[in-house]
């Protein structure tokens, strides 16, 4: 969160966790970097632009010496906490954004609505525009993101009214955003979306999850949306948008370039010489599709017998939301599943899947995203999904294979330099594995010289800096049509 140009912009960032985790040790305060795709998608912004990151620090801290020790060690990376307490915290992170909005926002089906955690919902919501709106000035550029934050523009933008402060605020949905009929599942939808409609602006991954949301405002409150990516409501303009979130690639070739990294490919790749590798890397959520991946993986054993022995998929199955049932629940699933796999195919030469569920060491993901001839993701319904971007970064030489799922929000743009394939298909991944695996060297080189392109050209600071130049004109001119 430092500058090197364009100081003078005065932006404050908000999501619900701040990217650092923060740590007493010794009875001091320590913070780090912590990871996570919004964490990626806005690091790349920091290298052109200051801004101020608002959001919640992870632990509670009652002790007003303690909390003053929090932000001292905070502000060094120009971030403020907003202390909530724990309860409240777990209600509105767990409770309704990860067990309701979350999967609602992700087309599964058996959500059941409470109003409790809603409740706190709205409280953690308050709370947020009570801090922004007493540090905003008018002029600042406000970017809320992602869906713990949906009422925040709304409420922010009545307490700025309130303060006689005039402030652009943008948002950013992380997520896709559901077709009309399945957004009806959530009897709130509609405070949701008035939240979001006190925006200036409005960003999406997709034009399709963009259309989705416009047609929900024509057909859920009447709003006036004949022109493309605007939105009439209120007596407002809304405009709204798709801006491609990236990644910072440069990142991941300099990483390649430290000696460590080199040695530990050097030692990967001896370790696998004569065996194919395919490489997943996801958070251990449902939408991901690590059980359609680990069946998908096993019917393309059971097809290719020939190939048992010569080919492992490495899992990176990051721990994720470990206090929501459905994902404990999940653990166990993929748990079992995995350890099925292998009794099935394991024989003294090895095991054809090593599944890991534990995070990795940045260094550690880059050098296994290099040795990979095949990067493997069946992600149900996805945002964007930065690894598939992250695996291309990092493929100049190998000029790997991309086996993406559709409903991941980046096959819109990687169609054909991939292999797309519907994950509740476990013939046509088990085909889809065997393909890229099979391609020959020249179309490799085809699909990958597409992707570099497009990972290169749609990084993380051009999305950043797009979005809030559009929003800055917003602020200049909010009534100007989109
Ligand atoms: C949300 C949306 C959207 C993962 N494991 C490790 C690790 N990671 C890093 C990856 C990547 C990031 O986490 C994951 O990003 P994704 O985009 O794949 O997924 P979500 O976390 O679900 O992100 C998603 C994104 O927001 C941005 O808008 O694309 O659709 O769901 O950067 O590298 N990093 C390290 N060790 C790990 O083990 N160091």
């Amino acid at each position: 969160m430092r500058s090197t140009s364009d100081s003078k912009r005065n932006l404050i960032i908000v999501s619900n966790r701040l990217p650092l985790s923060i740590k007493r040790v010794d009875g001091t305060f320590q913070s780090s970097l912590s990871s996570g795709g919004l964490v990626t998608s806005l690091s790349g912004l920091c290298k052109s632009t200051q801004f101020q990151w608002f959001g919640w620090p992870g632990l509670e801290v009652k002790d007003s010496q303690d909390r003053a020790d929090v932000e001292k060690s905070l502000s060094e990376h120009h971030a403020v906490p907003i202390f909530l307490d724990s309860d409240l915290a777990h209600e509105h992170y767990n409770g309704f954004s990860n067990r309701i909005l979350w999967p609602i926002l992700h087309y599964q089906s058996g959500v059941i609505f409470d109003d409790g955690p809603w409740q706190a919902y709205r409280r953690v919501n308050e709370l947020f525009a009570d801090s922004i709106a007493d540090v905003a000035e008018t002029g600042t550029l406000i970017w809320v993101h992602d869906y713990h934050l949906m009422l925040l523009p709304e409420l922010l933008r009545n307490r700025l009214h309130e303060k006689d402060k005039h402030c652009a605020i943008g948002f950013s949905l992380h997520t896709p955003f559901p077709v009309g009929d399945f957004w009806r599942n959530l009897p709130v939808r509609k405070y949701l979306i008035e939240g979001l409609l006190s925006s200036d602006l409005i960003g999406f991954h997709t034009d399709e999850y963009k259309q989705n949301f416009i047609e929900t405002c024509a057909s859920l409150l009447g709003a006036r949306t004949e022109i493309p990516n605007q939105i009439q409501y209120r007596n407002r303009l809304v405009c709204t948008d798709k801006f491609i979130v990236g990644i910072d690639p440069q990142k991941f070739t300099d990483t390649l370039q430290k000696p460590e990294v080199k040695a530990r490919i050097k030692s990967l790749e001896e370790r696998y010489t004569g065996v194919k590798v395919i490489v997943g890397v996801d958070r251990l959520d449902h939408i991901k599709g690590l059980t359609q991946k680990l069946k998908g993986f096993d019917a393309f054993l059971e097809d290719n017998p020939d190939l048992r022995n010569k080919v492992v998929l490495i899992q990176v199955a990051v721990p994720s939301r470990e206090d929501v049932k459905e994902y404990q629940e999940l653990e166990t699933e993929l748990s079992t599943i995995a350890g099925k796999i292998n009794g099935k195919y394991a024989t003294p030469e090895g095991t054809p899947l090593l599944y890991m569920h534990r995070s990795v060491p940045f260094t550690e993901l880059v050098a296994l995203y290099s040795i990979a001839d095949v990067c493997l993701l069946a992600s149900t319904r996805d945002g964007m999904n930065l690894v598939s971007f992250e695996y291309v970064a990092c493929q100049a030489e190998r000029h790997g294979v991309l086996v993406l799922s559709e409903f991941a929000g980046a096959a819109t743009f990687m169609r054909d330099g991939s292999i797309p394939f519907h994950p509740a298909n476990t013939t046509e991944m088990s085909e889809s594995i065997a393909k890229a695996l099979n391609l020959d060297p020249a179309e490799r080189k085809r699909k990958y010289e597409y992707l570099r392109d497009f990972v290169n050209k749609n990084t993380s600071a051009k999305w950043g800096e797009t979005f809030i130049g559009r929003l800055s004109q917003r602020g200049k001119r909010p009534d100007r049509p989109c």
